[in-house]
């Protein structure tokens, strides 16, 4: 049983007095219940009880889930619903639903939960709340995991209770004791700290011309009598990059900051770090940071909430990412040293690691919107428990558990899942160039430049001569040289850089030949187009296990995929026509820019409409689209000059998260569908544009249309009326009325029509 360790177990068939039986042993209750899980899920995939031999354990100590939740309910990042933890009713009130997340977490060998965002407030370190903190942490007891707390790094002055924030203050020393022996007395099992310091704005021991070490190891040091840790961010980076300086670089921050502080914090620090040196883009390198500390523990952290990959309405299964990050082989010293193996701790010969995910559940019932979304956290689960663990047998678990032991029906999700990073990377931002998406709105549609000309540094330099950042070391910002030597060198040199890493580290011509044979710009078009219709073609697999799937699961998630393969084609036109505007470079196959089936808004007859712009010009088609403000709606009609046949007709709106337009189409007078832009998600934003995150695509199939016949759609806009009181919108004095107010609106818009998108016509 030595091999069990403290969290392992065993599972056998064997005997007793004649009788077969079957064992779960372990060292700890912990053991005993992972043992447990284990058991049940081979269950429920028909395994045989009858030659059970399981001897597992965990190979990372820390397995930490962080949840961006505020005190209010709202969740940064988060896109399934209000934050779970109902602070304001506990501790009187502790809702059912903590035992049901403890114990998912569990059954995928969670150990802690961190409870607040990382951008914390320091009320959760009043009395008050450390009640129901401790409320909390009783329910994730009996499971086996403890409750870590995020705190702001300032939060003695900030709670008014020292008269300076610096980590060597003795005042603030012994605050932090005093209040570590104080969250100790009330949950004897916490587990510690999380710290987002000099990061975004938020305050750090920079202020005080501290280092992240200084600040790290004053909390250590209060929390180490209990073995609590803190898990310091890397993250740590300056937003105000000047753009002008080409060898600025946001990349090389990590290393910048904490490189030169190893082996300077307390034993009970870990330094978490993101999984790449910018923020959980589609692809990226790994961070460099990981090799640069040999002498303090490690974390790495990834993000189950699909912030710049879809927010859980896109199917992107992200272990596949996880995985060739935790594999890539770092080369320390030119030695075997792939990530995996850094944060278990055994390359450096560290006494723990870990594997942190930013998951973000919310109170929507499967916690994270998306049916298929649940597979991130399963597959966090997994990674975190054994990083070998193959992708396949992650996901064939998963689905088995989840869906049933269908043939077929694992057999079309897996095989959907295990695709779909590439999937969602080919049609947004490939060769690692970053996502694309907008990063000055809430990270989800196509946003190109906004990237660029900022302090953020998620640069990628499209300029007219080429695209992307030069981080060499000969002429760019030497970012690569942070790699050890032999990365490195692979990365500096053209001729060994990875063609899905190119943009990342070099800057090229939009013709530059890639090592598959394809010019850069077009394999652009390619990915674009191959990924968009791979995401289409998640619609019709789905469709062939109607009778297999609950009706309640199948709809759901039938309406994801359709929204997702409409959303993939306004990536793919935003991104190849920006491509192609910059480049200049037409797409061999002539797709980029030609919609021969396309008809545009403002081109149709009007009844009421007007038209306007897109901003950014890529995310309409055209550039413009129309809107209605008239109380009863506007037309868009055309006559067909199209051979008779069966068309997929497609209506390409936009669907402003705050107000709810209705849309119908009619052929020759009949309606064929009507429906409501009545979207609500991710939470709605105060913002009416009319961009790469509204354009919403709604396909009416199969519908029989001929030449001359009149298509119309019918748009009745949501035109808001707000109370007003007071002086100031009338100028009399004690008014009331009713007034429009702009930003509530949605103007019923429309881009475009599509005849048979992307798909073959069938002739009547
Ligand atoms: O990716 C960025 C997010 C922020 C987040 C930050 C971080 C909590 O856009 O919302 O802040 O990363 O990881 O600290």
């Amino acid at each position: 049983m030595a091999a069990a360790g403290a969290e392992g177990f065993v599972l056998e068939s064997t005997n007793w007095e004649g009788h077969p039986v079957t064992l779960i042993a372990a060292n700890s209750d912990q053991g005993l219940l992972y043992g447990a899980f284990r058991l049940l899920a081979l269950m429920q995939q028909g395994e045989p009880l009858s030659a059970l031999d399981v001897h597992d354990a965990p190979r990372l100590k820390l397995r930490v889930l962080d949840h961006w939740d505020n005190p209010d309910r709202s969740i940064e990042r988060g896109y399934a619903g209000q934050s779970i933890w109902d602070f304001w009713r506990l501790p009187g009130y502790v809702d059912p639903r903590y035992t049901d997340y403890a114990r998912a977490d569990a059954s995928i060998g969670v150990n802690g939960i961190v409870l607040n965002n990382v951008s914390a407030s320091s009320v959760y370190l009043t009395p008050r709340w450390i009640a129901k903190l401790a409320a909390i942490a009783a329910v994730m007891r009996p499971y086996g995991i403890r409750v870590y707390l995020s705190v702001l790094f300032n939060s003695p002055l900030d709670l008014g209770e020292t008269s300076t924030g610096d980590p060597r203050d003795p005042q603030v020393i012994a605050w932090w004791h005093a209040k570590a022996d104080e969250i100790y007395r009330a949950i004897p099992d916490f587990g510690g700290f999380t710290v987002k310091a000099d990061s975004e704005g938020r305050k750090g021991p920079s202020q005080y011309g501290r280092t992240p070490a200084d600040a790290a190891n004053v909390l250590a040091r209060a929390l180490a009598p209990y073995h609590g840790v803190v898990l310091y961010r890397g993250f740590v980076y300056n937003n105000h990059l000047d753009w002008h300086d080409l060898k600025a670089d946001r990349a090389r921050a990590g290393v910048d900051n904490f490189a030169s502080l190893d082996g300077k914090f307390e034993k009970n620090v870990i330094i978490q770090i993101k999984e790449g040196p910018i923020d959980f883009q589609a692809r990226e390198p790994v961070s460099p940071l990981f090799a640069a500390l040999l002498h303090t523990p490690q974390a790495i952290e990834v993000q189950t909430s699909q912030e710049y990959t879809g927010q859980q309405r896109h199917m992107v299964w992200l272990p596949s990412m996880w995985q060739w990050v935790l594999d890539t082989d770092m080369r320390v010293d030119g030695k075997h040293s792939p990530v995996k193996e850094i944060i278990t701790g055994k390359t450096f010969n560290q006494p723990t690691g870990g594997f942190v995910s930013v998951v973000n559940v919310g109170m929507e019932p499967n916690w994270l919107h998306h049916p298929m979304a649940m597979a991130n956290l399963y597959g966090y689960g997994k990674l975190a428990w054994n990083p070998d663990e193959s992708l396949e047998k992650i996901i064939d678990t998963w689905t088995r558990l989840t869906w049933g032991n269908d043939p077929q029906v694992d057999r079309t999700i897996d095989a959907m899942q295990l695709g779909s990073w590439n999937v969602y990377e080919s049609y947004t931002g490939p060769n690692g160039v970053g996502t694309l998406t907008n990063i000055l709105g809430y990270h989800f549609g196509p946003g190109i430049e906004s990237a660029e000309r900022n302090g953020w540094g998620q640069w990628f330099r499209g300029e007219k001569d080429g695209i992307g950042m030069d981080r060499t070391v000969a002429t760019g910002t030497g970012y690569i040289g942070q790699y050890p030597k032999e990365l490195a060198e692979k990365y500096e040199s053209l001729a060994t850089c990875p063609d899905d890493l190119l943009l990342f580290f070099h800057h090229v011509p939009y013709d530059y030949k890639l090592h598959s044979g394809k010019a850069l710009v077009q394999s652009i078009y390619d990915a674009h187009y191959d990924g968009a219709r791979a995401a289409a073609d998640y619609v019709p697999q789905w469709e062939s296990l109607k009778d297999k799937i609950d009706p309640e699961r199948y709809e759901k998630t039938h309406a994801l995929f359709e929204y997702q393969a409409g959303h993939a084609i306004v990536w793919r036109d935003a991104i190849n026509n920006w491509f192609h505007q910059i480049s200049g470079i037409d797409d061999v196959q002539g797709r980029v820019g030609h919609h021969p089936n396309r008809i545009e808004a403002e081109s149709m007859k009007t009844g009421g409409y007007r038209t306007v712009d897109v901003v950014p010009w890529e995310t309409g088609s055209g550039g413009k689209a129309v809107e209605c403000h008239a109380v009863k709606g506007c037309t868009l009609t055309t006559t067909l000059e199209r051979p008779a046949g069966r068309y997929d007709v497609a209506v390409q709106y936009f669907d402003i998260w705050h107000g709810v337009s209705t849309y119908t189409l009619s052929v020759n007078g009949a309606p064929i569908a009507t429906w409501k832009a009545d979207d609500t998600l991710p939470p709605a934003q105060p913002d009416s544009h009319l961009d790469g995150q509204t354009s919403t695509r709604r396909t009416i199939h199969h519908v029989a249309l001929k030449s001359g016949d009149v298509l119309e759609l019918r748009g009745v806009p949501d035109l808001r009326l707000e109370l007003f009181h007071g002086a100031q919108a009338s100028g009399l004095t004690g008014a009331q009325g009713l007034r429009m107010e702009p930003n509530l609106q949605e103007y019923a818009p429309v881009d475009y029509i599509e005849l048979g998108p992307d798909g073959p016509i069938t002739p009547q």
